[in-house]
């Protein structure tokens, strides 16, 4: 957890370093998906989440699943942070024998269940949380979704028995940030009002800057928002924050840092922190 000195912005600004030195290695990465939820998984895993690294499995945690398991670097990074295994291990990623792989396995301590195939994560946290009620268990479980992803019809079904079974112990995130694989998300399919959309699903709504960690962890720590709703934050953020030469572009999907580009993010990260 973070301490007095150790703010979420600290660690935060740790972690966007970790996924940018990882996309410098010889297999790249998808850095924008990955920095746009940067500031998300800081409140969860430092402020609002339920778990004990040395105990990743205790019965009594919450659950986190990362829908959109293409942005697998920034959980990498956020789990070695929270202590689930060493920094160091970070630096193996993508490389032969290293089970930090470009989508979350099980192998990796702190990964509850394997993603990458969009439109599942849903689903399996309706899952988890029907089974912590029937266990009688208060924990909460959260999912990452990304707003390209909503376009997969498994998700609205799992929305619509979240709302039917009402669980209001499931808070799902949309991370906002415009943008798809291949362009903007709302021009290829349009959703928005995405709040609205989600209110005539029977879900409770709230809307955040996806960038500010303790607005974030502040909503998600209050969670659930209305009895017998689930919830969902819409967190509106920037692919690629925080690399002004990638954010908000389309081409930040997957990148493999050159040296050059490497050493440009790494001093546009440095600036962030020292104007902090
Ligand atoms: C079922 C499925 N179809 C296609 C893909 C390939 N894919 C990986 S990332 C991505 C774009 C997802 O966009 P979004 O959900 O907005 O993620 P983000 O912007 O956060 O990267 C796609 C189509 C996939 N992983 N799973
Ligand atoms: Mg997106």
């Amino acid at each position: 957890m973070t301490t007095a000195e150790d703010t979420l912005e600290a660690v935060a600004a740790r972690i966007r370093t970790h996924v940018v030195d990882m996309c410098a290695g010889p297999e790249g990465g998808h850095l924008g998906g990955a920095l746009s939820c940067v500031e998300v998984l800081s409140a969860l895993y430092f402020s609002v989440l339920r778990v004990d690294p040395r105990q990743p499995g205790h019965p009594d945690r919450d659950r986190f699943l990362l829908s959109k398991g293409h942005a697998a670097l920034a959980l990498y990074a956020t789990l070695a942070e929270r202590g689930f295994f060493p920094v160091g291990e970070l630096a193996g990623y993508g490389r032969p024998g290293s089970r930090l792989m470009g989508h979350p396995v099980r192998a990796v301590p702190g990964v509850e269940l394997p993603t990458g195939s969009l439109g599942h994560g849903l689903a399996l946290s309706c899952g988890f949380a029907l089974a912590n009620r029937y266990a009688g268990r208060d924990s909460r479980s959260f999912v990452l979704l990304g707003d390209g992803e909503l376009q997969e019809g498994s998700v609205w079904e799992a929305a619509i028995a979240a709302a039917s079974l009402r669980l209001d112990r499931l808070v799902a995130v949309v991370d906002r940030n415009g943008l798809q694989l291949t362009g903007p998300a709302e021009r290829i399919a349009p959703m928005e009002p995405l709040a609205e959309r989600w209110r005539s699903f029977g879900w409770a709504v709230r809307e955040v800057d996806g960038h500010d960690a303790i607005r974030l962890a502040d909503h998600l720590a209050a969670a659930p928002w209305e009895p017998g709703r689930p919830s969902v934050l819409i967190a509106r953020t920037v692919k690629g924050h925080g690399l002004s030469f990638l954010a908000g572009r389309t081409d930040s999907h997957y990148v493999t840092l050159s040296p050059r580009n490497h050493a440009r993010a790494l001093a546009a990260l440095a600036a962030t922190d020292a104007a902090r």
